[in-house]
């Protein structure tokens, strides 16, 4: 890995004292320490793998990449980093985007406050002392007045429960754990499990090596052409030219993402001619946001998503050869956009070839994993190797992970219970001076996640910063600002498509999980707009307080 030329870091009891602990090392706590010192804060960050990055440090299966184009997804808070880095195409690979993270870690000399290969398990807050206590796996103690969790949305891979794995004799790999080293599956018999995004991105490559590819899904998923490619130089050329204004341009509209020109008219007030041709567009330029930007309402009018969901499916029946599994491929049960939409390079081709199946694990469920491969109820497969891409227990479980508790006897498993309740995605009642960087009800999964993190981080710092003007030093929000947010979320989810997919929005995918939209789908342009009038009303919603006095500013 690119940082194991930076020899041991000081633990804490060598470091001076710290105002703020950072739970992760990824986009978002990277972001954080640089934030953070920028007002002459102490911070540290403790990250649980062994390099800087987050999920870009785990997730490295083959074909790995991100579906936002990398002149977007990329930090914007120095012009001098945005203009000097060449990102090599359209999209960038896992390798691509690791090579950044770590380039902006020595860049803005972040490593000096990472503490890596350090699991956070444990953040008590005590209420009398104003602090936080961190523990770590190792049993080390960290303690801090303030703590950012930047653990991520989706850092708590999951593999199903199901019966038999520990007796396969082959090998078995989770997308979000994979090998450093890499795997060959040159020759094997492989099965990979999950059709989302991961599952649509490592399909075709493990194809070209594999002797044999099962792939056991459950649900069909939409998916669109990536149209990847090297970075055109004018393209990049004209990006870099503009960058500041394209940035602020992306922070006005609701996926943070800029360069689509806003929708205007409903999907059906159109012929179905000109609707058709609008979506052959969208296909040929490739992008997801481009093409639920083709009309208003595909996302909250069923009627009109019918019309894009179905052209996706005969774009589906016209590559895919073998009717039966064109089929199978085209997605009937969510509206297209309700659950991530991937991007693809050769996904529905792939399965043309003479070496690839499709098990349909709906109809004729996994019933357990065998020495040899695994069984569904009516057939048995033979396999070498299992690839299980079946995704993370998304949003909240890096927090359940950490046993979260205060002094006052709140705790946030038992407060989260029925689901995750915050303010703003920000803070959580009951837990003073713990901020939350796009977790729950926040829109960051729903938008350019890094520049949801930049607009959460700088909001936090301009937080602290307030706190300290005032000379106070502790801040929460109300209960009632909680329910209240908690509340306009679900009212916002509620009049949009969104929670008639089973997604992991939803908490659908993990047994026994609260079914809860989660992420905010009001728009990144909302959201930024509440977040700083709530700043600009003194903090409205929030208790202010100096510990041991109480200044109310609720
Ligand atoms: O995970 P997923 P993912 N038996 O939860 C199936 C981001 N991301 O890792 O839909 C059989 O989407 C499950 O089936 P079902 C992106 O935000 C981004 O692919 O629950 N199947 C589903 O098909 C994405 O949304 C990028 O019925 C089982 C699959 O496993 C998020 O990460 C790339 C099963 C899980 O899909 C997660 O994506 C990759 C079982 N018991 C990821 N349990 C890019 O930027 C689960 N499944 C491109």
């Amino acid at each position: 890995m690119p940082d194991a030329s930076n020899g041991p870091l000081p633990r804490q009891q060598d470091v001076a004292p710290l105002d703020v602990a950072i739970v992760g090392g990824g986009l978002a706590g990277l972001y954080a320490i640089h934030r953070l010192r920028g007002l002459g804060l102490r911070v540290r960050a403790y990250e649980a793998g062994s390099g800087v990055g987050g999920t870009w440090f785990w997730n490295r299966y083959p074909g790995a990449r991100c579906d936002v184009e990398s002149l977007e997804y990329s930090y914007s808070f120095s012009n001098e980093l945005q203009q000097d880095w060449k990102w090599p195409e359209r999209y960038g690979t896992q390798p691509e985007i690791l090579k950044y993270i770590n380039h902006v870690a020595d860049r803005f000399d972040l490593r000096r406050d990472i503490q890596l290969d350090t699991r956070i398990v444990a953040a008590h807050f005590e209420s009398k002392a104003n602090l936080w206590t961190l523990r770590t796996a190792s049993g080390e103690e960290i303690r801090a007045p303030y703590c950012v969790m930047a653990a991520g949305n989706l850092s708590t891979p999951r593999v199903p429960d199901f019966k038999g794995l520990e007796s396969f004799k082959g090998k078995w790999y989770h997308s979000g754990l994979w090998p450093h080293e890499g795997v060959d599956f040159t020759g094997l018999r492989v099965g990979v499990i999950g059709t989302g995004s991961s599952g649509v991105q490592m399909i075709p490559i493990i194809a070209r090596q594999a002797r044999h590819l099962h792939v056991f899904q459950r649900t069909a998923n939409f998916s669109l052409p990536a149209r990847n490619g090297p970075m055109e130089p004018e393209r990049e050329r004209c990006h870099k030219a503009e960058y500041p204004a394209r940035r602020a341009a992306a922070a006005e509209t609701p996926f943070a993402i800029g360069g689509y020109p806003k929708p205007t008219k409903s999907a059906l007030t159109v012929s179905a001619k000109e609707r058709s041709e609008a979506y052959e567009a969208k296909w040929q330029e490739g992008g997801s946001i481009s093409y639920l930007y083709a009309y208003t309402d595909l996302l909250v009018n069923k009627e009109s998503n019918d019309t894009a969901s179905e052209f996706v499916r005969n774009k589906i029946r016209g590559i895919v050869r073998d009717p039966r599994t064109a089929e199978l491929l085209a997605p009937k049960d969510h509206p297209i956009g309700t659950k991530r939409l991937c991007l693809d390079t050769d996904y529905y081709e792939t399965y043309n070839l003479p070496n690839v199946s499709l098990i349909d694990v709906r109809s004729d469920p996994i019933r357990e994993i065998t020495g040899n491969g695994l069984r569904t109820g009516k057939r048995q497969f033979e396999l070498d190797a299992i690839v299980f891409a079946t995704g993370f227990d998304a949003m909240t479980g890096a927090l359940r992970e950490i046993d979260v508790r205060t002094s006052d006897g709140a705790v946030l498993r038992d407060h989260w219970a029925g689901g995750p309740l915050t303010y703003l995605g920000l803070m959580v009642a009951g837990f003073p001076n713990m901020f939350v960087v796009t977790g729950p009800g926040s829109p960051g999964v729903k938008t350019q996640m890094i520049a949801s993190i930049e607009q959460h981080v700088d909001w936090i710092a301009d937080a602290l910063a307030h706190l300290r003007r005032k000379d106070l030093d502790r801040i929460e929000p109300t209960a009632k600002a909680e329910m209240d947010w908690v509340h306009h979320v679900n009212a916002v989810a509620d009049s949009t498509l969104y929670p008639l997919a089973n997604s992991w929005y939803m908490g659908a995918n993990i047994p026994g999980k609260p079914r809860v939209f989660m992420p905010y789908v009001g728009g990144f342009d909302r959201y930024k707009k509440r977040c700083d009038e709530v700043a600009a009303k003194d903090y409205e919603g929030f208790v202010l307080s100096r510990h041991g006095a109480v200044a109310a500013s609720a």
